[in-house]
């Protein structure tokens, strides 16, 4: 990509990013997108939240990913033939490598296909990934995700199986992320897979913890998306000024977090003029949590099947496997 091009798509991406805010800044009650909570910054405040002692789902899933990887790679093993490995999202595609290194090792051919909108996640993985996996096929694609899976589409015509990991799905709200599910059953075929990550309905209290960390890292990964708005869009957010709550309701499974403007103030972002009222709170994010049915109805409702369920040894985390 030329220098010319990189400007204009950064350009596109910001004014976006700022239509996105005030869109959200002027809507009542006032709401911010939890995508934009990933700057580089955010990126660093995230990986700090997987290690904190609150925040269990990572560890979980890590540990379906390294403890039940020959019973995943045979949930998706399919007839037997190749197949392209599309992981949506792919990070630092840590709790994936376990699955990468035991089909390499089970002399499987597939290629893996990590798609992310970070262009240095996608060069990261590029790049150490061979080296750590010596024989992996790799295209790693940078986008969004539809777009990167409609590319995926014109580079093979293999079997796909489709990685969705993280509970990801969650920060959608759920008529939003069965849209989501069928959106991405129209990319694929019968044959097909969705290895679908997700976050179970648990004790309020231990998922409430998890998203008011005592650290208070949440917090701050919250209050970082004001600080990215003041460095980009030439706003003037003091974060002092912010409070983070968080509730969850167990009847529903919705976990949301809110920064509450602890004052009557004035935020000035770019030409327009923002007015909180004192104990006004923003809406950041929801990170639903499913009982096992309603991720099954789920599936269902996208017109997928379910065909395999792995869980943690507690049962709080679930990585299923649905057929479209
Ligand atoms: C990325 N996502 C699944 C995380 C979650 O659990 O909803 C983001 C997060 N927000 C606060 N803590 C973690």
């Amino acid at each position: 990509m030329n220098t010319a091009t990189l400007t204009e798509t950064t350009d596109a991406k910001t004014a976006q990013f700022y239509s996105d805010v005030i869109d959200g800044l002027k809507s009542t009650p006032k709401r911010l997108q939890s995508k934009y909570f990933y700057d580089a910054n955010g990126d660093k405040i995230f990986q700090e939240l997987m290690n904190c002692e609150e925040y269990y789902p990572t560890n979980c899933e890590l540990e379906i990913f390294s403890k039940k990887t020959a019973e995943l790679a045979a949930a998706i093993a399919g007839d037997g033939g190749p197949f392209d490995l599309i992981e949506l999202g792919a990070g630092d595609a840590m709790k994936s490598a376990y699955l990468l290194r035991y089909l390499l090792e089970q002399g499987v051919d597939f290629t893996y296909m990590p798609i992310d909108i970070s262009d240095n996640v996608i060069c990261y993985l590029n790049e150490t990934l061979p080296q750590t996996l010596p024989g992996l096929q790799i295209i790693g694609l940078n986008g969004e995700y539809f777009n990167m899976l409609e590319e995926a589409e014109r580079l093979s015509t293999r079997r796909k199986v489709v990685m969705f990991l993280g509970s990801n799905v969650g920060n959608m709200p759920v008529p939003e992320a069965i849209g989501f599910i069928k959106e991405l059953n129209r990319h694929l075929s019968p044959g097909d897979m969705l290895l679908i990550g997700i976050d179970l309905k648990k004790s309020p209290k231990t998922v409430l913890a998890a998203y008011n960390d005592k650290e208070g890292i949440t917090k701050r990964f919250n209050l970082n998306l004001l600080l990215r708005i003041n460095k980009e869009l030439n706003a003037n957010f003091n974060v002092e000024h912010f409070d983070h709550y968080a509730t969850y309701d167990p009847e529903t499974g919705a976990c949301k977090s809110y920064l509450v403007s602890t004052e009557a103030q004035t935020v000035h972002i770019g030409n327009e003029v923002i007015r909180f009222e004192k104990d006004e709170y923003i809406f950041m994010e929801i990170s639903q949590k499913f009982t096992i049915a309603e991720t099954e109805q789920m599936a269902l409702e996208a017109n997928f099947t379910p065909v395999r369920e792995l869980f943690d040894s507690k049962k709080w985390f679930m990585d299923a496997v649905w057929l479209a």
